[in-house]
């Protein structure tokens, strides 16, 4: 199957409880105040956030008073073509430039922080680039080896500590040999931390301190990695972590299967914060760049 097809079964939850709802709400009905406020409920519940339902609403009403709208195809087109704009396109994750080009990936427990890295180790070095692994989460007792295992599953190069040693010094330590041996790409895993556990947050603050201290200018993308099952909690995650060591980049990873893939509108009208890659699955080819007409075209069809 292909990626697009994958994508839009992965999404056919979000689908249902949201596109689907489009023809309930609107059959035998007019497009009216009131069947314009049930749409809305329709989108919050989607998890697309107060701010781009209410956009989107009122985007629409003005469409139906100047007369635009008259059937549900009508009103899905529109709905499509605003919720696309709404998105824009986004810059990709584009290693270019800096050498090595750090990428520090951040975010909740279990959310695929590991896997994502996981995942972007294989296309970096599917692209000819070398890379090396930073095992920065000492934390959890398997975390190390499982960054080992996609390591030597990818062909990367890893740099470890014992378990339990300081995570800031794993990330010092992996751009000094990146340095040294000429690597394009270091990717940092970092322990899963909860947004509101403050010295957890203090000392991701430090790893990055000392990330730009090795190497001046890096991290050159810090990547925010949320759960798209979490629904509306990952505004709350994205602004706090955001706050503490400022996100240049999300990763929505279990988009297959979740009803709440609307979140992606939420996150960029309400936090401004581009979606870089989607998740759809454990598999080391489910991760993608995010495309908003892509992800609009299999959210409808
Ligand atoms: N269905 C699905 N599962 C995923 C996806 N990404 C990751 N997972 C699974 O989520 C689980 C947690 O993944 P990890 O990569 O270990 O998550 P983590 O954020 O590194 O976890 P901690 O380091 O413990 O905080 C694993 O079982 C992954 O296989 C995805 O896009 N879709
Ligand atoms: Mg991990």
């Amino acid at each position: 199957m292909s990626f697009f097809n994958r994508l839009k079964e992965g999404l056919s939850k979000t689908r249902k409880g949201l596109i689907e709802k489009v023809e309930t709400v609107f059959k035998g009905r007019k497009i009216d105040d009131e069947t314009l406020e049930e749409l809305e409920e329709a989108l919050i519940a989607a998890d697309i956030g107060l701010k781009a339902s209410t956009e989107i609403i009122d985007f629409l009403r003005e469409r139906a008073r100047k007369g635009e709208i008259t059937s549900v195809q009508n009103v899905k087109d529109y709905l499509k073509k605003e919720m696309s704009a709404m998105l824009g396109s986004p810059r990709p994750l584009v290693v270019s430039g800096e050498r090595p080009f750090v990428i520090l990936a951040v975010g909740v427990n279990g959310v695929g922080k590991t896997t994502t890295i996981g995942k972007l180790s294989a296309r970096f070095i599917s692209e000819g680039k070398s890379v090396l692994l930073a095992a920065a989460d000492t934390f959890r007792a398997a975390a190390i080896e499982q960054i080992e295992i996609w390591a030597k599953r990818t062909g990367a190069q890893i740099v470890r500590h014992q378990n339990g040693s300081d995570p800031a010094a794993v990330a010092f330590d992996a751009l000094g040999a990146a340095r040294a041996r000429n690597i394009d790409v270091v990717i940092v895993d970092t322990a899963g931390r909860l947004h509101t556990k403050s010295s957890l947050m203090e000392e991701l603050k430090k790893v990055r301190r000392i990330i730009d201290k090795a190497l001046p200018g890096a991290p050159h993308e810090t990547l925010l990695v949320v759960d798209a099952t979490t629904g509306q909690n990952a505004l709350r995650q994205a602004a706090m972590f955001d706050s503490a060591i400022g996100v240049t980049g999300i990763a929505l990873t279990k988009l297959d299967g979740t009803a709440k893939g609307g979140i992606v509108f939420a996150i960029h009208k309400e936090l401004g914060i581009p979606v870089r890659l989607i998740g759809i699955g454990e598999g080391v080819e489910d991760l993608r760049d995010f495309d908003s007409t892509e992800f609009v075209e299999a959210l409808f069809s």
